[in-house]
């Protein structure tokens, strides 16, 4: 790759490939002497901490993806864009690229200034020339952006500008982000144009992806490739915004695994951030372009596993903007597979009668969540092996048990009890979040208010989310009396692994009458305020995977219910 800033010697061999959008493709990266001034003089501008989403943009318009763009929109292409999908001059642009700041930020600037574009660890990656500031509506923006112009219906808005001030001017890039990961497999377009001329190619279909891909897969790309001849281009699509169960390290993983299959000189692989990726049909017009700048002729795009959520209304909507966008859309065939023949023919032609198996996207997820195997006609073997370490089966996954009950409900006595038996069968780490020792380490300037409660249960949530993450076993035993917070608490642990909601249900009357702290005469008294079920609310849940009630049975015996039920789920198997 070569490193921004510096003259690129090489000529560039890709004149064969499809000119970028708008003729030129676009480089913002600025020599080494001037990113070294522009950092200097960068002391006296005011600077902007970049969201995770402006970061991908800046990227990508600093790299020429975002070609012809030279900079943010100013008011006046905004509106063009916003109201006719075009730029001022005329030119197709489907999506407002502005900066969105706030208005704190937007009182200290003017235009003629300069702002320092800054990473979440304050390094300057670019520098606008401020040219514009403007506000825009943000109501008769969604609205717009969700369709095409002169287009009734309304789609799925494209994620939104949460800030309600617009910057627009030209960029110098002073450095691009820090990557860590799959460095070798980030290309600026000019980048990828060169490795795609030296491949030979004309003709490019690219697969773009937020999925792994399997046999299905494999087995689409590789017609699309025949069919057109064209060479292969699997886009790994990486983003901030993106709400995969599979991160996209596992993902981009498999995809290198992948492409070693495609015949030699067919198929290459190259991971592209994205901002968003809502499926409307602007957003699906901007990725086409992108991709032209990339040096892509055809884009397969689908309803498929593995394919982005592009909605099919709009593949048809943006039907009659594909010439000028100079890239067509490929629909991907919908396969399934032939055992008796062990091979993936179209839905339509397999014969009457014939087994076919296939595995949708809902299956799909709970085998790898449950840790099942895919079969070996679904996904190839070095693939699954990336897939199941990832998804290891629940006798190997962390898990948190969380007790909810009143105060004296003898929550705190099963917690204990079972972290014991726990930890006589072994083979776990076991970490007690016990209400009075979070309040005493975690929480100790916390008190009794419900929002303080909630503060209270959502890091009790967190710490247990991370430990449940990383294998282990979190035993919490707050009163945590609001439903809401534990139902965020649970959406929160479960994308992390296991969670079993406990209620202790002992009667209030029973909890009063044990009264070891002495804390409910204290609150019958009015000495203690807010107190749970005297003066003070517990939502009982609806949602618990157990109830027990400790009148009637001993900790031992309620410890070992919650194991029983653990075995039963398969999480001490
Ligand atoms: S919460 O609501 O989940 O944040 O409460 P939690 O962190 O579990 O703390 C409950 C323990 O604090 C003592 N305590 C009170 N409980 C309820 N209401 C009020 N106002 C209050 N003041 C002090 C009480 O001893 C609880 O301990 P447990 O172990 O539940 O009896």
């Amino acid at each position: 790759m070569v490193p921004w800033g510096q003259e690129v010697e090489e000529p560039l061999l890709s004149d064969h490939l499809i000119a970028p959008h708008g003729g030129e493709l676009v480089d913002l990266s600025t020599s080494a002497a001037r990113a070294a001034e522009l950092r200097e003089a960068s002391r006296d501008w005011p600077s902007w901490d970049l969201t995770p989403r402006q970061l991908v943009e800046l990227e990508l318009l600093a790299g020429g993806a975002y070609s012809p763009l030279c900079g943010y929109l100013s008011e006046s292409d905004y509106l063009a864009v916003r109201d006719r999908m075009r730029l001022v001059d005329g030119t197709l642009w489907p999506l407002p690229t502005s900066l969105d700041v706030t208005e704190e930020m937007a009182e200290v600037l003017e235009p003629g200034m300069r702002l320092a574009l800054r990473d979440s660890e304050g390094v300057m990656l670019g520098c606008l020339d401020i040219a514009d500031i403007y506000q825009p509506d943000l109501l008769a923006e969604a609205d717009l952006l969700a369709r095409l112009p002169g287009d009734g219906t309304s789609g799925r808005p494209p994620a939104a500008r949460r800030r309600p001030v617009y910057l627009g001017g030209a960029i110098e890039s002073v450095q691009p982000p820090v990557h860590y990961d799959f460095g070798d497999l980030r290309h600026t377009p000019a980048e990828l144009r060169r490795e795609l001329a030296k491949l030979g190619w004309r003709r490019v279909v690219a697969y773009p992806t937020h999925s792994p891909m399997h046999r299905v897969h494999f087995e689409q790309t590789l017609r699309a490739v025949k069919e057109l001849e064209a060479g292969l281009l699997i886009h790994s699509l990486v983003g901030p915004e993106e709400d995969s169960y599979i991160d996209h390290f596992t993902r981009v993983r498999c995809h290198r695994a992948i492409v070693k299959r495609y015949p030699p000189g067919t198929a290459t692989l190259s991971v592209l951030p994205v901002a968003a990726t809502s499926g409307g049909p602007r957003e699906l017009l901007l990725s086409a372009l992108v991709h032209r700048n990339f040096g892509v002729t055809d884009v397969m795009v689908g309803q498929e596993v593995g394919n982005p959520a592009v909605a099919n209304e709009s593949i048809e909507a943006v039907g009659s903007y594909m010439d000028e966008a100079g890239v067509a859309l490929v629909s991907s065939e919908t396969l399934v597979y032939l055992p008796d023949d062990d091979r993936f023919v179209a839905g339509e032609q397999a014969p009457l009668r014939a087994r076919v198996l296939e595995i949708d996207e809902v299956e799909l997820r709970q085998r790898l969540v449950e840790g099942r195997r895919l079969p070996a006609w679904f996904t190839f073997p070095e693939v699954a092996d990336i897939l199941e370490p990832a998804f290891p089966p629940r006798s190997r996954q962390g898990f948190t048990v969380f007790f909810t009950g009143l105060s004296g409900s003898g929550k705190s006595t099963i917690a204990n009890a079972l972290k014991v038996r726990l930890l006589e069968m072994g083979g776990r780490s076991v970490t007690l979040l016990d209400g009075d020792l979070v309040r005493k380490h975690l929480s100790s300037e916390l008190g009794f208010s419900r929002e303080h409660r909630d503060l209270n249960i959502r890091r009790i949530g967190f710490v247990a989310s991370e430990i449940t993450k990383n294998g282990g076993v979190a035993i919490c035993a707050p009163i945590a009396p609001y439903d809401a917070t534990r139902k965020d608490v649970r959406s929160m642990i479960s994308r992390a692994g296991g969670f079993v909601l406990v209620h202790v249900a002992t009667p209030l009357d029973i909890c009063e009458q044990r009264d070891r702290k002495g804390l409910y005469a204290k609150a019958r008294e009015g000495v203690i305020k807010e107190f749970t079920g005297i003066s003070d609310p517990y939502e009982e849940p609806a949602d618990a995977e157990m109830v027990m009630d400790t009148s009637e049975t001993t900790p031992e015996e309620a410890a070992q219910e919650v194991i029983l039920h653990l075995e039963r789920e398969g999480y001490l198997g």
